[in-house]
């Protein structure tokens, strides 16, 4: 999922308009897409919080309580006075969890959320600021994948950053190797990461342990990303509602079906929206045509095994320190050291 760099509302329509045709003007046949980043206008991104909070996306809550329980340790496994930098902090949910771990054995923390939502990042520093006096919050707006961004480091302190919420799995495997050698170039050793994912189901398994080794099953994956209530269903059709707003185009959201299916050769969920009958989308003074059937390819959702976590993160210069998955196998956070 990469956005463009964008610093004006003209910018932000031609960036959305070269994406979608690009995405949507295929040969019959060829499969269509949207990128992802156009989940996440104001109604997406109040549509993403509450998938958040659905019974069976259960990423978050798992996330939560492993942090919950190993909050302590992981800043304790610093050794030294912490400051946080978190890519892609949003409102940064969890990460009062980390803070007030670190407020335990120093006065005070230096948190560095790094978002490309402005409005994001204010409710962070309010919330935070109000619940931990001790934490100094400075925010900085910017895409962390195209965009230049700092990490301050105070004296006689590590850095430790967090990219938590399985958000690396949004981006395809070459760009999740960028992101996190992007990162690595401003930590030093001794400095550390802290990775969530989602972790891969055992195709043909139900949830439960088999050894000793937990797994999870592509069902329970599944319903994550088709929720009974139709949160994931509006969230996703909700991409077009966007366009329509943006660029003019009369896409019928109705008339796209949401769908989810795991990709297990690829090892993600991927989301698409279904075209219920054969139809014309008008955009940008094209028509673009839809047989029945035919999808958009929407958000990809990349998911983990502990091994290729592993592999991924000695590639981008990291060895992990702690690695921690909850009890049904279902997420994993691990804690990793710059080499
Ligand atoms: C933001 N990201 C980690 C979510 C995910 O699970 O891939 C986005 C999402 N898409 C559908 N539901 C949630």
């Amino acid at each position: 999922m990469t956005r463009a760099t964008i610093d004006s509302t003209a910018t932000l329509r031609d960036a959305i308009l070269r994406e979608a045709l690009e995405g949507l003007l295929k040969p019959a046949g060829e499969q269509k897409s949207l990128p992802a980043w156009l989940f996440y206008d104001e109604r997406g991104s109040a549509l993403f919080e509450q998938i958040t909070t659905l019974p069976e996306y259960y990423l978050t809550r798992t996330e939560r309580s492993l942090l919950a329980a190993h909050a302590d340790e992981i800043i304790a496994q610093m050794g030294v006075p912490v400051t946080l930098a978190e890519l892609g902090a949003g409102t940064a949910a969890k990460t009062g969890l980390l803070l007030r771990a670190a407020l335990h054995s120093q006065p005070e923390v230096l948190y560095q959320p790094i978002d490309v939502s402005a409005s994001a990042l204010r409710e962070a520093a309010e919330t935070l600021g109000a619940e931990f006096p001790g934490v100094i919050v400075a925010p900085q707006v910017a895409n962390y994948i195209t965009e230049a961004f700092t990490i301050e480091r105070p004296a006689q302190q590590r850095v430790l950053a967090l990219y938590i919420g399985s958000s690396i799995g949004n981006f395809p495997p070459a760009e999740q190797l960028a992101i996190l050698r992007k990162l690595r170039a401003h930590l030093v050793p001794g400095d550390a990461l802290l990775l969530g994912v989602d972790l891969a189901p055992t195709p043909g398994q139900e949830n439960g342990r088999t050894n000793g080794h937990a797994h999870k099953s592509v069902t329970t994956l599944l319903a994550a990303y088709d929720d009974a209530a139709g949160v994931t269903a509006a969230f996703n059709r909700n991409m077009l509602v966007h366009l329509n707003r943006e660029l003019g185009s009369d896409f019928d959201p109705a008339r796209f079906l949401h769908r989810a299916l795991w990709n297990a050769a690829q090892s993600r969920i991927e989301m698409h929206l279904v075209s219920d009958g054969a139809q014309t989308v008008h955009l940008g003074g094209h028509a673009i045509h839809f047989a029945d059937g035919e999808t958009i390819h929407s958000e990809n959702s990349c998911k983990f095994t502990v091994e290729t976590v592993l592999t991924l993160l000695a590639r981008s210069g990291f060895k992990p320190a702690l690695s921690l998955t909850d009890p049904a196998g279902f997420f994993s956070v691990t804690l990793a050291t710059a080499s």
